[in-house]
C-alpha cells in the first residue's frame, strides 16, 4: 500500500491528478479537429489519445462504460482492460469526445470525460436511452421526482431556490422526442436552454447555476452519458434520477445480460456510481464552465475540472503544455 492510500479512504488520491492527463490528452487531440465537420475523425483521435494515457496509469482498469461492444469499437470497448496492470482494480466510464457533433461544428461544451470508481461500483448501462432529471447541490432530498410532471419539478426547484418560476432555467436536448416536455416546461414560464448535444455537460451545469445559468436538467439522452453525469454529481453533490428506456424485448434482454433485473428501476446518482469516485472533464470547445483547448504559439492551454467523491473536492486545472511534441 502506498502512503497516499493509507492517508485516504477509497481510491488512491494520487489518481485524481493522474486522471487529469487522461482527459487533457483526449481533449487536445479532438480540439485539433474542431470545426472540420468530421465527427468520426475527431472521435477517433480522442479515443486513441485517451487510451494511450489510460494505459500509463498504475491501475487494473476495466472499461464498463466505453465506446460500445467490442465488435463495433476496436478501442476502449466495454470490457477492455486498461492501465499498467499493477495497482488497484477499478471500473472506468469514459467518453473521449462527448459531443462529437459539437466538436465538428465548433459549438460550445464538447468535453473529454472519464470517471473511475472501485471495481464493481459503476452501473453497467447498455447503450440505450435513459430518462434523466438532475439538480445541483443545496436542495433538500426529494426536490426532484422523475415520475412527477415537469411543471411540478420546475415549481419545486423555484420554491426551494426562493425565486419565481420565471427565473428557473432548464436544460433540455433539442430533439423532436422532447416536443411535449419542452411545451410543458415553457407553459410554466421557465426558460429553457436547448442544447444540440452534450448532456453530460448539461447535467454538470446544474451544479453551478450561478456560473452556467442552468438550474435543472430534464429529458432523455444516452444511458452511458447518464452514468458519467451521475459520477460527476456524486462528487459535487446534487441529485439525479435516471431510468433506462427499455422499450423492446431485445433491449430488456440486453440490459438483463448486463445485470439489470428490474427494467423500470429508478437509479439515483448514488446507485449509478457507488463508493469512492473520481471524475475528470476537459473542455474541447469553449463552454459555460470549461474553456476549450487553446493552441498558442508556444504552448497549448487546457481547462479541466477534476472531482473526487470521498473528499468532495472540486479542482479546476488550467494547464499550459510546453512540450508540444507530446501532444
Ligand atoms: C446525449 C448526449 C450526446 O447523444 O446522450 C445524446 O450527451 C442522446 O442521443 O452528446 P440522441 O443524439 O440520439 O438524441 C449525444 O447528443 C451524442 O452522443
Ligand atoms: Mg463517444
Ligand atoms: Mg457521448
Amino acid at each position: 500500500m502506498t502512503i497516499a492510500q493509507t492517508l485516504s479512504t477509497g481510491l488512491d488520491r494520487v489518481l485524481t491528478m493522474e486522471l487529469v492527463r487522461v482527459t487533457e490528452r483526449a481533449a487536445v487531440a479532438a480540439a485539433r479537429l474542431r470545426g472540420r465537420g468530421d465527427e468520426k475523425a475527431a472521435d477517433q483521435v480522442a479515443v486513441d489519445a485517451m487510451r494511450q494515457e489510460l494505459n500509463r496509469l498504475a491501475i487494473r482498469g476495466t472499461v464498463v462504460i466505453g465506446e460500445g461492444e467490442r465488435d463495433e469499437a476496436p478501442m476502449l470497448y466495454i470490457g477492455e482492460e486498461v492501465g499498467t496492470g499493477k495497482g488497484p482494480a477499478v471500473d472506468i466510464a469514459l467518453d473521449p469526445l462527448e459531443g462529437t457533433t459539437i466538436c465538428a461544428k465548433n459549438l460550445p461544451n464538447a468535453l473529454a470525460v472519464v470517471a473511475l470508481a472501485e471495481k464493481g461500483s459503476l452501473l453497467n448501462a447498455p447503450d440505450v436511452y435513459m430518462d434523466k432529471i438532475a439538480v445541483g447541490p443545496g436542495y433538500a432530498a426529494g426536490v426532484i421526482d422523475i415520475d412527477a410532471p415537469p411543471a411540478d419539478n420546475i415549481a419545486a426547484v423555484a420554491k426551494a431556490k426562493g425565486v419565481p418560476v420565471g427565473e428557473v432555467t432548464a436544460c433540455i436536448l433539442d430533439r423532436p422526442r422532447h416536443a411535449r416536455l419542452i411545451e410543458a416546461v415553457r407553459a410554466t414560464g421557465a426558460a429553457i436552454r436547448l442544447i444540440g448535444d452534450g448532456d453530460v455537460a448539461g447535467v454538470i451545469h446544474t451544479t453551478d447555476p450561478d456560473e452556467t445559468g442552468i438550474d435543472i436538467y430534464l429529458g432523455t439522452g444516452g444511458a452511458p452519458e447518464g452514468v458519467l453525469a451521475a459520477a460527476a454529481l456524486r462528487c459535487t453533490g446534487g441529485q439525479m434520477q435516471g431510468r433506462l428506456i427499455l422499450d423492446t424485448p431485445e433491449k430488456v434482454e440486453r440490459a438483463a445480460r448486463m445485470g439489470v433485473d428490474d427494467p423500470r428501476r429508478i437509479y439515483r446518482a448514488e446507485d449509478m456510481a457507488r463508493g469512492d469516485v473520481l471524475f475528470a472533464a476537459t473542455g474541447v470547445t469553449d463552454g459555460n464552465m470549461l474553456a476549450g483547448v487553446k493552441f498558442g504559439r508556444t504552448f497549448i492551454t487546457t481547462h479541466t475540472i477534476v472531482l473526487r467523491s470521498s473528499s468532495r473536492t472540486v479542482r479546476e486545472i488550467k494547464a499550459r503544455h510546453q512540450d508540444l511534441e507530446k501532444f
